[in-house]
């Protein structure tokens, strides 16, 4: 392995707090940083704190670490992924994306002021502006500033999607090209069934040309809002992650994977996997809150790719600060079965991230937890690299897959000054079969594009899903 930093943009100011999606510019590739020099805030109340907060930058890169522009958005704008989401979409089909940010004129939890923009990608300029709807105003703070940004494709024709929501009442806009209202549904707190993901997979599943949104556990019609199916209609809880990952066994079905914060009540369990007509395949784990989960290729019998899956239960510890996740449980499961594995790695599975740094389409482990942070892991568990960086954490610019047009599979992380945000990769990657099937589906690039709302660059959704 030849780990290397393959991009640097410099970002001119100390990073605290980033995000990033890629874009397509007028004639190359670009990536969007939004970021901030002090913490990123969540709307959580007992957790959002203004102490130590600053500005948000939006910064506009070509690949060669060349800054096109930059625009401070306005102090009504608070540095956190639920407030500020943005994303990178050509809406109106001319091969250049515009980027849409939830941006806010007014004070920081003003709905007046809070507005869709449409920005110029190539030079940030204001080319539209809707007001952003109102929906949750009369929630409470958690629930009321938890904001979406999510896009796709209905028969090659783009679909901006708005959210409000996530725990209880949810709320979805479809917009056309011409940002005319194409589609709005309202899911129900009092209605029951399951509430939304922290990630958003946009992927056509069923092959028919419009893609689906995985909005918790249930599959919604990019084309008109309506529910394809409900996998748990009886599950009343958010789930943590939703993971669409297809069967290696030569089936090559839909699986869909997830695990589950919310609604536990006894007689239900908490980590799941369906196919895509909720039919349960397997289901693990009697009792907890599943905080986060990843799925991984580690070696089978005689060099087969065998996929895992990784789950971690915790609880909420009141301390000083606001609140501490206490890890009670790490669990992994074969993620056909459901039979537990007895998988040993040097470090807890909620502090490594898999992904296929070399292509050889078993994973690698970037590690997070403080007495190895930056380490590169085989999937034997042996150190075999390092990234030098001082933010790898949820607020630090971290993000994996294929982010550039190159073999393997890519980090990116802060500098070891923080003012910069770095591209590491493996130039010894070569991309194996593994490999070359999952990037040979849509999905994974045009998450790329969806990195910079929910939380969809944790785990980066997820490299090793599809195959
Ligand atoms: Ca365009
Ligand atoms: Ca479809
Ligand atoms: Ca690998």
């Amino acid at each position: 392995m030849n780990l290397q930093v393959v991009k640097k943009f410099d970002m001119g100011m100390n990073v605290g707090y980033c995000h990033s999606c890629n874009v397509r510019l007028k004639d190359k590739d670009g990536i969007l940083f939004v970021l901030s020099e002090g913490k990123g805030v969540d709307p959580g109340e007992e957790i959002l704190r203004f102490n130590g907060i600053s500005t948000v930058w939006l910064k506009m890169f070509d690949l060669n670490g060349n800054m096109l522009w930059e625009k401070e958005l306005p102090d009504g704008v608070l540095p956190g992924i639920w407030f500020c989401p943005v994303v990178p979409f050509d809406m109106d089909k001319d091969g250049v994306d515009e980027i849409y940010v939830l941006n806010n004129h007014g004070a920081p939890f003003s709905f007046m002021h809070r507005k869709l923009e449409r920005w110029n990608a190539e030079t940030g300029e204001c080319t539209g502006s809707w007001q952003w709807p109102w929906n949750t105003f009369n929630e409470r703070m958690s629930l009321c500033y938890r904001y979406y940004i999510i896009a796709g494709f209905v028969k090659g024709e783009p679909v901006l999607v708005t959210c409000q929501g996530t725990y209880t009442n949810m709320y979805l806009q479809g917009w056309n090209n011409n940002m005319e209202k194409r589609w709005e549904i309202a899911i129900m707190d009092e209605d029951g069934g399951p509430k939304a993901s922290h990630v958003t997979p946009v992927i056509d599943i069923n092959g028919d040309g419009i893609d689906e949104l995985f909005w918790g556990e249930r599959i919604l019609s990019l084309d008109d809002g309506h529910q394809l199916v409900c996998l748990a209609p009886d599950y009343v809880g958010h789930s943590d992650l939703i993971v669409p990952f297809l069967g290696n066994k030569g089936d090559d079905d839909w699986y869909v994977f997830t695990c589950r914060e919310g609604g536990e009540v006894e007689g239900q369990k908490r980590v799941y996997t369906f196919r895509l007509n909720g039919d349960v395949v397997w289901k693990a784990v009697d009792t907890g809150h599943m905080h986060t989960a990843w799925l991984a290729n580690i070696k089978g019998e005689e060099g087969s790719y065998r996929k895992i899956a990784m789950t971690m239960q915790q609880v909420f510890k009141p301390d000083d600060c606001g609140f501490n996740h206490e890890v009670t449980g790490i669990f992994y499961f074969d993620a056909y079965t459901g039979e537990e594995v007895d998988y040993k790695l040097p470090y807890p599975g909620n502090d490594m991230f898999p992904l296929d740094i070399n292509g050889d389409g078993y994973s690698e482990y970037f590690v997070v937890c403080p007495e190895a942070r930056g380490d590169i892991l085989d999937v034997e568990g042996n150190k075999i690299g390092h990234i030098e960086s001082p933010c790898i954490n949820f607020d630090g610019a971290i993000r994996f897959g294929k982010i550039l047009d190159m073999p393997g599979e890519h980090i990116m992380a802060s500098s070891t000054d923080g003012r910069s945000i770095e591209i590491w990769a493996d130039l010894d990657a070569v991309d194996g079969e593994i490999m070359k099937k999952r990037y040979s589906l849509p999905y994974l690039n045009f998450m790329q594009k969806l990195m910079a709302t929910g939380y969809n660059w944790v785990g980066s959704q997820t490299n090793c899903g599809i195959y």
